[in-house]
């Protein structure tokens, strides 16, 4: 590989046993898992933000890192784009995902930024032939310029809300164009900051109606993709509408839109929510709410948005566990909205950020596979409910309180508690993780 990445060799899987640190220990895509090839379960993802657009920078201090291809104009957005075709094709992951401003130039008006954001999807198009990278998904970041300060469907200024919509249908056009597989809403600063100058009953109307048009103009074009909608309970703002799992179906539900919408669930968010991710995986896997992933962790010490590759085996384990519970990915994947630590400044640190990612996911997915198969948790859970299964428990659910209370006395007045049989459950776990 010549140009940034030089020197650098195609990663290849070589199994458990090898010292090469430039290759997959445990991601092996054509390796058949619960009768499926790897790659096609994980659909791993690289986050075009992190890797190419973020520059180093934290609240005490800016750019850390010196890439080549970092400078405001068209000419560096395709340096960019070299660099980040040569890593995905030294990593052989099948997908990626953008927003229009990681790939393309600021321009100071709409038509600016929407031809340079068609003049970069001209450019990815023979790239992602020729490295047979496909879209995850698109996006359109809504939240870093200054006019998106007090929101984009939810900003008090009629005239943003018009700015975002241009916006979102534009970067619909370039994800559809480019085949992509979902389009992503995650509400970057649809929320408020105090309570004091904020009409949330209003905010709540208009972001639903964006929600529509969106959907609208998805079924006028044709795209075949998932709306995905990525919820986050804070950061950047104090408060983020689009709080958690069960917030979101709540609105989409409120505002009759479930049928059209699933959910990018990100661990970190979990995590920030006050949740396991697990947590959220499974309720949305039962509410089959569930559409794709971001795989990234959160530093448990710190309390924000830390965006850290994931490292954690157990954890990863736990939450294939649940995807393969809700089915599997159908246009969803794993996309790592992961970035470097700062101080992480060389290529290689770039590279083997995500080769530890995959091979992690791959361990996880292969532990949480192996589980399903053994079944133990779902003939834990089954007997557990087991009384269910009764015609007279069964007939309960559709009768009424007088009645239940004179069965209830009558058949079984004083209920024996039954163990939840947890530390064995964990013990379990352990066996696979
Ligand atoms: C922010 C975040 C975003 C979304 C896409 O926390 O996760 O990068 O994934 O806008
Ligand atoms: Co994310």
């Amino acid at each position: 590989m010549a140009g940034f990445f030089k020197d650098i060799p195609h990663i290849r899987y070589e199994g458990c046993d090898t010292d090469n640190e430039f290759a997959y220990r445990h991601y092996n895509p054509d390796e058949i898992v619960l009768g499926k090839r790897m790659e096609d379960h994980l659909r791993l993802a690289v986050a075009y933000w992190h890797s190419f657009a973020w520059e180093g920078g934290d609240p005490f201090g800016g750019r850390t890192f010196d890439r080549p291809w970092f400078g405001d104009d068209m000419a560096h957005a395709k340096i960019k784009a070299d660099a980040a075709f040569d890593l995905f094709a030294i990593l052989g992951q099948p997908y990626f995902c953008f927003h229009d401003v990681d790939v393309r130039p600021e321009h100071d008006t709409l038509a600016g930024n929407i031809a340079a954001l068609d003049e970069i999807a001209d450019y990815f198009g023979p790239k992602m032939e020729a490295t047979g990278t496909k879209l995850l998904w698109g996006t359109a970041n809504l939240f870093s310029h200054r006019r998106f300060m007090s929101g984009a469907a939810t900003n008090p200024d009629p005239a943003v809300f018009a700015w975002s919509a241009a916006t979102i249908k534009s970067c619909m056009d370039v994800t559809h164009r480019l085949g992509g597989e979902n389009y992503v809403l995650w509400g970057g600063r649809e929320g408020y900051e105090t309570l004091l100058n904020t009409d949330m009953g209003r905010e709540a109307e208009h972001a639903a109606r964006m929600l529509s048009m969106v959907i609208d103009y998805k079924h006028k074009i044709g795209f075949k993709g998932q709306i995905l909608i990525e919820p986050k309970p804070q950061e950047p703002t104090k408060h983020q509408y689009d709080y958690d799992v069960a917030t979101v179906y709540g609105f989409l539900k409120r505002f009759g839109l479930e049928n059209e919408v699933k959910l990018n669930l990100e661990q970190g968010h979990a995590i920030l929510a006050g949740h396991s991710f697990e947590h959220e995986l499974a309720l949305a896997g039962s509410l089959d709410m569930l559409g794709s992933i971001d795989m990234n962790r959160n530093d448990y010490q710190s309390g924000w948005d830390t965006d850290q590759f994931p490292n954690n085996t157990p954890e990863v384990a736990l939450a294939y566990y649940e995807v393969l519970r809700a089915g599997g990915f159908t246009t969803g994947g794993t996309n790592f909205d992961a970035k470097l630590r700062r101080q992480s400044l060389d290529p290689e640190d770039l590279v083997l950020g995500h080769v530890g990612g995959m091979d992690i996911c791959a361990r996880g997915l292969k532990a949480a596979a192996a589980m399903w198969e053994d079944g133990g948790l779902e003939r834990a859970r089954k007997a557990r409910y087991a009384g269910w299964d009764t015609p007279e428990a069964k007939a309960m659910l559709d009768s009424d309180l007088d009645t239940i209370s004179a069965d209830q006395l009558a058949l079984n007045p004083n209920p024996e508690p039954v163990s939840g049989r947890q530390e064995r459950l964990e013990n379990y776990v352990n066996r696979f993780v």
